[in-house]
Order: structure tokens, then sequence, then C-alpha cells
């Protein structure tokens, strides 16, 4: 194994975060309390941790939005929180939220709720890294439903044919909203099929397995890094609705059920106990730690006073200077 067990225990403690983090999302809106709107991953964590574990300082990420765990754990925890829920004492300000957080400081972002312009805004970032000689590269994140975006195409082009240092990322859970993707959104059942039209290689991996994202991401840096553009896609699950209040009624409860036996957690947890990375023990302890670090997030961004109406109308926190 490439990985060292505090590495392995590490990323386990994320999942874990990942997973829990958005439930108490729910817990607490169940409660009333917390305000907001939420497109949570659950099942999907593996995804985005295991690529926040493959970039490096130099990488610039755009991730899919659908990714709460990979902001609070590369921004900061309580500073996302505040962030998510609308606090002054926010990444942006209270501004953004996550659907349009962007912290350059922590090359991250930006995020979009327009379908289809992260990855324009991603392609972008990348034309300045080849023209400044920057050394990293920028990984572009996209759901396969976002990813019949007429733009998604001509930004894939130009990524190609400028050899721009980018791999695109293609969070396959087979959904967009209540649409499927195979057969109904797209003939195409391996979406990564698309980028290879444009020249980028790039090729379908298990995205519940965090071991399988973070080594494949980390190969496809190494290329992009060397200015080869290429293209990973992930499959998995969405378990929940589209939105927290979304019923789902659109889809067969079975699909649900049958991914839950994939569960990424669950079989992250047998791959490092069947192999002695891990002992019942220690896992019991991580998830403590981590459950103390979600409960006092959430208790800090939710005391946090309420932000006021002239910062709400602030024209410094809305605009870029
Ligand atoms: C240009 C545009 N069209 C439509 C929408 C409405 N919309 C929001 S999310 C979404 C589906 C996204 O699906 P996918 O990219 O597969 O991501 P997932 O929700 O499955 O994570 C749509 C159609 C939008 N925000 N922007």
């Amino acid at each position: 194994m490439k990985y060292s067990n505090s590495e392995l225990l590490k990323m386990y403690g994320q999942l874990y975060f990942g997973r829990n983090y958005e439930l108490k999302i729910t817990e607490k809106l169940a409660t009333g309390k917390l305000p907001g709107f939420y497109h949570l991953a659950v099942g999907q964590e593996a995804i985005q941790l295991g690529i926040m574990n493959a970039i490096g300082s130099e990488d610039w990420i755009v991730p899919h939005p659908r990714c709460h765990p990979l902001f609070a754990l590369h921004c900061g925890i309580k500073e996302f929180t505040a962030e998510m829920i609308g606090k002054s004492e926010g990444l942006n300000g209270g501004m953004a939220s996550y659907v349009h957080l962007y912290v350059p400081e922590k090359k991250i972002g930006p995020s979009n709720g327009v379908m289809g312009e992260n990855q324009a805004l991603g392609v972008g970032i990348a034309l300045g890294y080849k023209m400044d000689k920057k050394k990293g590269a920028v990984v572009i994140g996209i759901g396969d439903g976002s990813f019949q975006e007429g733009v998604v195409s001509e930004v894939m082009n130009m990524a190609a044919i400028y050899n721009l240092p980018i791999v695109f990322y293609i969070e396959s859970n087979n959904i967009a909203i209540s649409t499927p993707i195979h057969g109904v959104a797209s003939r195409l059942t391996k979406m990564v099929e698309k980028g290879k039209a444009f020249g980028l290689e790039g090729a379908t991996y298990d995205g519940n397995n965090i071991i399988e994202v973070r080594e494949t991401m980390e190969a496809a840096l190494e290329k992009a890094r060397r200015g080869e553009p290429n293209i990973v896609e992930y499959t998995t699950t969405r378990w929940r609705g589209h939105f927290e209040g979304d019923p789902a009624l659109y889809r067969d409860p079975k699909v649900v059920e049958e991914a839950k036996k994939d569960d990424p957690i669950l079989k992250y947890q047998k791959y490092l106990l069947e192999n002695g990375y891990a002992t019942e023990e220690q896992l019991r302890a991580i998830e403590k730690e981590q459950d103390e670090i979600i409960n006092e997030a959430f208790e800090y961004a939710m005391n946090l006073p309420d932000t006021t109406p002239g910062n709400v109308i602030n024209p410094d926190l809305v605009y870029a200077k």
C-alpha cells in the first residue's frame, strides 16, 4: 500500500466526517432553525474526498458544486459552516453560501449555480496557469447531467487544442434532478467517451472506492501537470433527493436500496479492517472525534449573530473588485 497507516486512517475520518456533516444538516433542518437550501452528496462522498487528497499545493480545484464536505475540509470547517448558513464570519462574508463560493487563497472555486459555467471558468483558470507558466494543474468537476451542456463540449475542445493543464472529472450518478442520464439525456453509458471525441484520454472508475479515486486522480494530475489534459469518470449513486425537501418520487426506491449495498464508507471500513490497517477501536475513536468536530462547527455557526440588512445589499461584498 502506497499510503501510510496514518494517511489511511485520516481518510476514514474525512469520509465519516463527510457523511455525518451532511446528515447533521438534515437533522438541523428538521428543527426549523437552520436556514438555507441544500443539495447533499450523501452516498457520493468518496469522489470529492479522494480527489481532495490527490490535489497538491500548486493545484487548483473547481469542484462539482455538490460538495459541502470538500469545501469544509479544504477551507476550514467552521468558516465554511458559517458561510453555508449566511453568517458574516463565513469564507465569503456569508454572501455566497456554497452555491457561489470562491476562495482563491485556497485555490478553490468558483462555484456557480448555472450548470456548465464552472467548467468554462475552470478552463480560463487553466489558461492562466499555462500563460503564467505555473506549476500545478486545474481539476474541474461536473455532474453527468451538466456534462450534456453545450459549453462543456466547447471548453473540453479548448483544453485539448491548447494542451491545458486540466483534469476534468465527472460525477456519474446517472441522474440530473429527476432525469436519468443513460439512454435518456445521452446515448452514452460511459460519459468519458465524449471527452475522447475531443482528444482527451480517460477512463471510468468506481467512485465509491476512495483509494481508487485518489490513485486515479493522482495519475491524471501528473499527466495534466505535464500539459496532457485528460478526463476521468467516477460512478456513484445519489442517495437523497436532488435537494433537501425533494421526496424523489420520480425514482424507484430500489435504486437507492441497491446503492446502499455499495456504501463508500462501509466499503472502506471493510477494506481497512480486512487488511489490518485499522482496528474497530481505532475506527470508533475516529468517529467520536469527528462527531465532536461536526457538533462544534454547527454550534459555532448557528450561534453567530445573523448578518445585517446592510451587509446583504453591500456592493463591496457582492461584486469582485
Ligand atoms: C444552465 C442550467 N440549467 C439547468 C439548471 C437547473 N439544474 C440545477 S442542478 C441540475 C442537474 C444537475 O445534474 P448533474 O450535473 O448530474 O449533477 P447532480 O445534481 O446529479 O449532482 C439542473 C438541471 C441550472 N442550474 N443551470
